[in-house]
């Protein structure tokens, strides 16, 4: 498929390495993808779901072992340990490449290497660039399908350039113990070993589109985000962009296809992107946003026709669901949380047959849809435009029972960029370990920055500097909790009404009170007609607690401390700043 030299050399090299028995090419053809899925199905990697309900889908069961990324096992190879800050895991790029290059010897004998060519991005867009996945799995090839640009005319875009980030995945044994999930920055390389789980092995996503693309941002000015991007449209018909960065499993799918409340019809949410935003300086001056991504790998469990019907519909057709239940009535999918009967016997996520009455999850809480971004109801006319779409406000958000409230705006882009900086969400299903867990998730990255993330808020600061016109930056809480553990605002469609602040604050249309933490509306800012709220619960939501906020401060100190000396100015001045306004 290609005379290009850089990467037939690669090829053979890895060839060698790995030892499959076949290399197939993947052209992004409608007949090989067939054919794949039917492979697929006769080894038992897929299951054909009923075909009349749910037309070209799929149900795939990884290993128990399995099931979300691991960040104990994910690293950032720099030469210099520097390079990758406290909150990654590090090693020598030497000893990483000979230790993986061990794990990957004689991986695929017996097998087949699929090379997929694909391009995060769309076609012609000066913000688009290209990997080449090399695997043995037929589930990543099938899945890199739908959430990326895969194929012939990604070949045809790459030409002679030897610029392309390799990325070799082997299943191996789905060895937890040897499960690895390497970036190399430097050289624009990743190896993921010893998992067949989503962010961990569909290497364009989270491994290039976030670490390795974060890298490549700060180097060439630009930026990649964890963040949704959505289009809102007044009644007027104007749209306006935001792009939200929420950590994993805390709504940028939902929010990125929210349906307005009947009290708001006018309204409607158009959807560039649900989960990565690579953001430019446009030559208007302006941050402009694509999403590198061509489909969703959404979270099933809480997908209802109530809470998201876009991204149930979504799913009707060639989609491939992962971890959830089968419904062995109709051969369709289950899962908690979805409004259809529960069914009177399953299988669970685990391969084994389920009743209602056993207590436990049918689906696996982190189970997912991969689903085309094409198929989407609300998907944005801008969706594949090469420019991107024009961003007004960015959001930060987290799951905080306490402390941060509904919402509140910054004071300036430098103070936006410390909120950014200081966020903190409980830990959810998305990544092994404990669940519920409050943990500082700077800018929702975390798990995903490439580089030291000291650097990473300097790079924010500096971006801010540059960009004549840049969004005004916010926080959102839809996770406020009572004193009976209730969720206190109804969050989804509802979410339009802090939306609509967001953006008339923009445009110089609301109102707002100042306090030590930002600008907060007033509850009678925040629109809340036909909502069944009382006016004690959203002034509430609406209001900062010092005594509350002072802790949070000590944390956020513990927090920077491990930066060092590297701790931006911008981020310590902020944060002697908010510590003074909460003593006044
Ligand atoms: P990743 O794909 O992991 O990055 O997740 P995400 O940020 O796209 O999260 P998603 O939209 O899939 O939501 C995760 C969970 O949060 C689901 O179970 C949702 O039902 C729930 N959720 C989303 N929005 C809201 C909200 O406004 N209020 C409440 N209470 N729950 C919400
Ligand atoms: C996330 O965990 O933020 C996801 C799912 O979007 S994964 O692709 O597994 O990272
Ligand atoms: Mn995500």
């Amino acid at each position: 498929m290609t005379n290009n030299q850089a990467v037939l050399s690669w090829l053979e090299e890895m060839k060698k390495l790995c030892n499959p028995d076949n290399v197939v090419w993947i052209d992004g053809s409608e007949e090989q993808k067939k054919q794949l899925e039917d492979e697929s199905v006769a080894e038992g990697e897929l299951i054909r779901l009923n075909q009349e309900k749910l037309p070209g889908c799929f149900l795939h069961r990884t290993a128990e072992n399995d099931v979300a990324r691991v960040e104990n096992r994910t690293f950032i190879c720099t030469s210099k340990k520097e390079d990758a800050g406290p909150t990654n895991n590090w090693e020598d790029p030497k000893v990483m490449y000979a230790k993986l290059n061990a794990l990957y010897k004689d991986s695929m004998v017996g097998r087949t290497m699929y090379v997929i060519p694909y391009m995060m991005g769309p076609y012609g867009s000066p913000f688009s660039k290209i990997g080449i996945e090399l695997t043995d799995s037929r589930y990543v090839v099938l899945n890199m399908m739908i959430m990326t640009r895969v194929g012939k005319k990604v070949m045809e875009e790459l030409g002679d350039s030897p610029d392309f980030v390799h990325c070799l995945h082997a299943k191996k044994d789905i060895d937890e113990e040897n499960r690895y999930i390497v970036q190399f920055p430097e050289d624009n390389t990743i190896m993921s070993v010893n998992s067949g789980y989503g962010g961990n092995v569909l290497l364009g996503k989270k491994c290039f589109a976030l670490r390795i693309a974060s890298y490549m941002g700060w180097k060439e000015g630009w930026m990649a985000e964890h963040m949704l991007i959505l289009g809102l449209e007044n009644p007027q018909g104007e749209v306006k962009y935001i792009a939200a960065a929420f950590p994993s499993a805390c709504g940028k799918t939902n929010l990125a296809m929210l349906i307005p409340p009947e009290s708001l019809k006018g309204y409607k949410v158009w959807t560039v992107g649900d989960d990565i935003a690579w953001l430019r300086i446009g030559p208007d001056g302006r941050l402009w946003a694509i999403n590198p991504e061509a489909g969703f790998f959404g979270v099933a469990p809480g997908t209802s026709s109530k809470t998201n019907p876009n991204a149930l519909k979504t799913t009707l057709k060639n989609t491939i669901f992962t971890n959830v239940a089968l419904d062995t009535s109709d051969n369709t999918v289950w899962w908690e949380g979805l409004d259809k009967p529960t069914p009177a016997h399953a299988i669970d996520w685990k391969g084994n047959e389920w009743t209602p009455d056993m207590g436990t999850k049918a689906a696996h809480p982190n189970s997912r849809f991969t689903a085309p971004a094409s198929q989407c109801p609300c998907i944005s006319s801008e969706f594949e435009a090469a420019g991107g779409v024009p961003i007004s406000a960015i959001v930060f958000g987290g799951r905080r029972a306490k402390t941060a409230p509904l919402v509140y705006e910054s004071f300036d882009w430098q103070h936006g960029v410390f909120v950014g900086a200081t966020m903190a969400s409980e830990t959810t299903a998305a990544a092994a370990g404990a669940v519920g867990v409050v943990r500082r998730d700077p800018m929702a990255m975390i798990p995903f920055c490439g580089y030291n993330m000291a650097n990473y808020f300097a790079h924010w600061l500096e971006m801010g500097k540059k960009i004549p016109n840049p969004p005004k930056i916010f926080h959102v809480n839809w996770f406020r909790l009572d004193d009976e553990g209730h969720f206190m605002w109804p969050g989804f469609g509802d979410n339009l009404r802090v939306l609509n602040w967001i953006i008339d604050r923009c445009e110089g249309k609301a109102d707002a009170k100042k306090t030590a933490i930002g600008y907060l509306p007033n509850a009678s800012d925040i629109n809340v007609d036909g909502l069944d709220i009382d006016k004690a619960t959203l002034e509430d939501l609406l209001s900062v607690d010092k005594a509350v906020w002072k802790e949070d401060v000590a944390n956020q100190k513990e927090f920077f401390s491990q930066f060092g000396d590297d701790l931006p100015d911008g981020i310590k001045e902020e944060l002697a700043a908010l510590e003074a306004r909460l003593s006044e």
